[in-house]
């Protein structure tokens, strides 16, 4: 099982608690469609991807990227049970969604490169080892359902 400092818990759960998922979500999953563009494949129903300007105005994709930070949420609230909290949501990434459980590390990493130019200076290397360590449970818990 995972191990949090005390430290830990109060960063991340201080990065939360200031984050506006309004604009860190959309501009978190936008990002990775645009630096990553296969990850785009899943999202076909979601309307015009066509280019960056499209990606970062379409409505669909950032109400995805605002539920995928709740979603996120869920592991804050539950940090002792991280992998418990998203078997489900992995059996649906896997088996029904079919994303390739490597997107999960590249839309982490496009969250990271959002949230630090967000806090700037805040963003101390503390907060960052924090915020890895939480992101890498959170792809592992996603990637487990995956067989
Ligand atoms: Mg996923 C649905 C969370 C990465 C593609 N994603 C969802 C849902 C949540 C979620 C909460 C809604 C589940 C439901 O309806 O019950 N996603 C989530 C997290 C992360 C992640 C926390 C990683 C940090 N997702 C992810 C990646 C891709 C992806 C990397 C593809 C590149 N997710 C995806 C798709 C759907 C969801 C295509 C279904 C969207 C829809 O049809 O509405």
């Amino acid at each position: 099982m995972v191990k949090w400092t005390e430290q830990e818990r109060t960063s991340i759960t201080s990065i939360f608690s200031s984050l506006d998922y309004d604009d860190i979500g959309p501009k978190a999953l936008s990002r990775c469609l645009i630096v990553y563009p296969w990850t785009q494949r899943y999202f076909g129903s979601f309307g015009n991807l066509y280019n960056a300007e499209a990606i970062k105005t379409n409505p669909a994709i950032a109400a995805h990227g605002i539920k995928v930070l709740h979603g996120l949420d869920r592991a804050v609230k539950n940090m002792d049970d991280i992998k418990g909290t998203y078997a489900e949501l992995s059996i649906l990434h896997s088996e029904k969604l079919h994303v390739d459980p490597d997107n999960f590390r590249l839309l982490a990493d496009c969250l990271t490169i959002v949230i630090a130019a967000k806090m700037g200076n805040g963003f101390t290397p503390d907060i960052q080892s924090a915020f890895q360590k939480f992101l890498a449970v959170v792809v592992s818990a996603l990637g487990r359902q995956y067989h």
